[in-house]
């Protein structure tokens, strides 16, 4: 038996999202988003779930708080709702809205718990989106006064800001593929939405520079490991090509201010240009904090003809998958994170998501024996360890997440909480996981 010790500093939290978890779409002021209208459209998500109700932690923040408390975690990643501070965009600040987050933020720090603030996760206030959303440039420019707003709200007590939360979903998973809000699909539009998002994410960092805000800022982008299956060069070719529309489409702009150019040549041909004005590309690279990653899986996959956009196909190697289909693969996190580290630098590193999704079911003791997801964490923090040890700056972990909550396209029925949601009660019950995490935390490791 070996034992894993972490950094007596490392960052120990867990993360979730605004509209996967308030609830209170009609309260406090707050404006319609995007998300209100496409899961209020049929047949956009499973079950027709909305987050109208969500886990109502608009109301019952105190509650999470006090599961984070007992958890020891060290910091919490939560996103602000664009829409309830400003509820069409732009124009009148909501007051109210900037008073709910206060009373969160002012509760987490009496908990000694940092807040780790999201600015963008997903929400786009719907006024915005009737006006072209993140194709038109017309929405960096709010995007940077929102943030300027939040940033001077809260000067002092945030800790880490996060200007957008995986760009690629924003972006491709959003207006390419059709499956998020606001449910386009359009490689031109896809390729517009993610440069615009860079070029805002660039220009917020430029602000909380001019404005000398406390704290530090970074962005997260969610990056997947693909591998070729045999060693030809056209799947080695397809391979690449899949992995970096995830990875090297967003690091390269923030780190290196160019985008990939076989990419670039990629989606000419298939008619898409990125829309790049003079001074986009500096402005992107702006020099940040630290760098989040969301991990959740890798793949093994092959050339084939007209497949998906890149003339790729995953191949089955024989990995477990979770419930929401996606392989563990543990070692992939290691590669990813050792491959961040060599190619962009020694900026630090935060996994800002990592979670499992599985199909829970609270037994009669109100507790979920989730063995699977407590697996799945201990193989991945086993792979953080290796990551420290061999030099790459990996700073802090975040679970995703606290809560079973809105799971986007795929409603409620997905499950991603180390703390299980009874829909019908509201009621919390931490599963095996949240026990297991308890106990790294408090031990400063664990044995393997
Ligand atoms: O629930 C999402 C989260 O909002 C963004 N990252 C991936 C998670 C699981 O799909």
């Amino acid at each position: 038996m070996a034992r894993l010790d972490f950094p007596q500093d490392f960052v120990w939290g867990t993360a979730t999202a605004s509209y996967q978890i308030e609830g209170a779409v009609q309260e406090g002021g707050r404006g319609p988003s995007i998300w209100d209208t496409f899961s209020h459209t049929p047949g956009k998500v499973v079950g027709g779930d909305t987050g109208d109700v969500a886990c109502d932690s608009y109301h019952r923040y105190e509650e999470d708080i006090a599961l984070l408390k007992k958890l020891g975690v060290k910091a919490y990643r939560f996103s602000i709702a664009w829409p309830r501070i400003f509820p069409k965009g732009i124009g009148e600040v909501n007051q109210e809205g900037l008073d709910y987050y206060a009373r969160v933020v002012d509760a987490l720090l009496a908990a000694g718990i940092q807040p780790c603030v999201t600015l963008y996760h997903w929400d786009l206030p719907q006024a915005l989106q009737d006006q072209g959303g993140w194709a038109s440039r017309s929405t960096i420019d709010a995007f940077v006064k929102y943030a300027e707003t939040v940033f001077q709200a809260f000067n002092g007590k945030i800790k880490q800001w996060i200007t957008f939360n995986e760009t690629w979903c924003v972006s491709f998973l959003s207006n390419t593929l059709g499956i998020h809000a606001p449910g386009f699909k359009d490689l031109q539009l896809g390729v517009t939405v993610a440069h615009h998002c860079l070029v805002a994410h660039g220009l917020t960092v430029k602000k909380f520079r001019e404005l000398g805000i406390q704290g530090e800022i970074g962005t997260t982008h969610n990056l997947n490991w693909c591998e070729p299956h045999s060693t030809s060069p056209e799947d080695a070719e397809a391979a690449r090509r899949s992995r970096a529309w995830n990875n090297e489409w967003f690091m390269d702009p923030t780190f290196k201010g160019t985008y990939p150019q076989f990419l670039v040549d990629w989606f000419r041909a298939k008619g898409a240009e990125v829309p790049i004005e003079p001074g986009d590309m500096e402005t992107i690279a702006q020099k940040i904090d630290f760098i989040g990653i969301n991990f959740y899986t890798g793949n093994y996959g092959r050339y084939k003809e007209n497949e998906g956009l890149f003339d790729y196909e995953e191949v089955q190697v024989g990995f477990d998958r979770t419930d929401i289909g996606w392989n563990v693969y543990p070692e992939a996190l290691y590669k990813t994170l050792k491959w961040v580290h060599e190619e962009y630098g020694d900026t630090p590193i935060y996994i800002t998501e990592n979670g499992a999704c599985y199909d829970d079911e609270l037994t009669a003791d109100n507790r979920v024996h989730d063995v699977k997801r407590t697996e799945y964490y201990r193989k991945h923090f086993v792979q953080c360890h290796r990551l420290i040890s061999s030099g790459v700056p990996l700073k802090g972990y975040f679970a995703w997440s606290l809560l079973d909550n809105f799971e986007w396209a795929e409603g409620y029925r997905k499950r991603f909480g180390i703390v299980y949601t009874d829909y019908e009660t509201l009621a919390r019950h931490p599963k095996d996981s949240y026990y297991f995490i308890r106990q790294v935390i408090a031990d400063g490791g664990f044995d393997v």
